[in-house]
């Protein structure tokens, strides 16, 4: 965990509602606008930090499984840090809206509300597990529903798993993992995002008080409008 990781954390326990913003073009010309509520629920036993969101084409992409991460979402994933990968994936063709909402602390869940329209209906989001090394959750790319039975107010639950960010060496020392008070960076690894092997005792973290189940959070995704 760097400096940076220090400050979000403060940040986020002194306030617990950092502010949420989002920069959203206008409406294209004939795409119809559409508004989803996201509902996040933290399944792990430690805090997921702020939520990097957007909303954007089937072109684009934030992260994805089998490829490596970018910078932003490395400083994601390590560090907790939201801003650069929200200004990077901000900047890319395809991309309508991208955001920040609030951590999630263990067992808890927090909600945002997502504009967008028909051509930009795909969500993607992530945040990383304070207790990993270089862990994180989210969903990449996920095609937000139009209807649901025949009906245009509804709800969907999914489920999101965790991921290892691939930039770090999953030591779980309480040098490198910020749950622990971690004041010094990790050990670099040069792999490709893919599903987190799990918590493995190996260092100062253990199964039982830091580990977690097939899925790091559950996802509820309403259409209101
Ligand atoms: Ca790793």
């Amino acid at each position: 965990m760097g400096v940076l990781m220090r400050r979000v954390l403060i940040g986020a326990g002194i306030a617990g509602l950092m502010v949420v913003g989002a920069a959203t073009a206008a409406p294209a010309m004939g795409a119809t606008p559409l508004t989803y509520r996201v509902t996040i629920e933290n399944r792990t036993q430690a805090d997921l930090t702020p939520v990097v969101y957007a909303v954007h084409d089937r072109t684009a992409r934030m992260w994805r499984n089998g490829r490596r991460a970018s910078f932003g979402m490395t400083r994601l994933a390590e560090d907790g840090v939201p801003d650069i990968v929200r200004n990077e994936v901000a900047r890319r063709r395809g991309v309508r809206s991208a955001g920040v909402a609030n951590r999630i602390a263990a067992g808890r869940s927090i909600s945002f509300t997502v504009r967008t329209t028909t051509r930009h209906r795909r969500l993607s989001w992530a945040s990383m597990l304070v207790c990993t090394n270089d862990g994180f959750t989210g969903q990449s790319s996920y095609a937000l529903p139009l209807k649901r039975n025949g009906r245009t107010r509804f709800s969907v639950r999914v489920n999101a798993r965790a991921y290892d960010g691939g930039s770090e060496v999953n030591d779980e020392r309480s040098s490198s993992v910020p749950c622990l008070g971690a004041h010094g960076v990790g050990r670099d690894e040069r792999r490709v995002i893919r599903r987190h092997p799990g918590i493995s005792g190996r260092g100062d973290l253990t199964v039982t008080s830091h580990g977690w189940g097939q899925n790091a959070a559950r996802v509820t995704i309403r259409r209101i409008r």
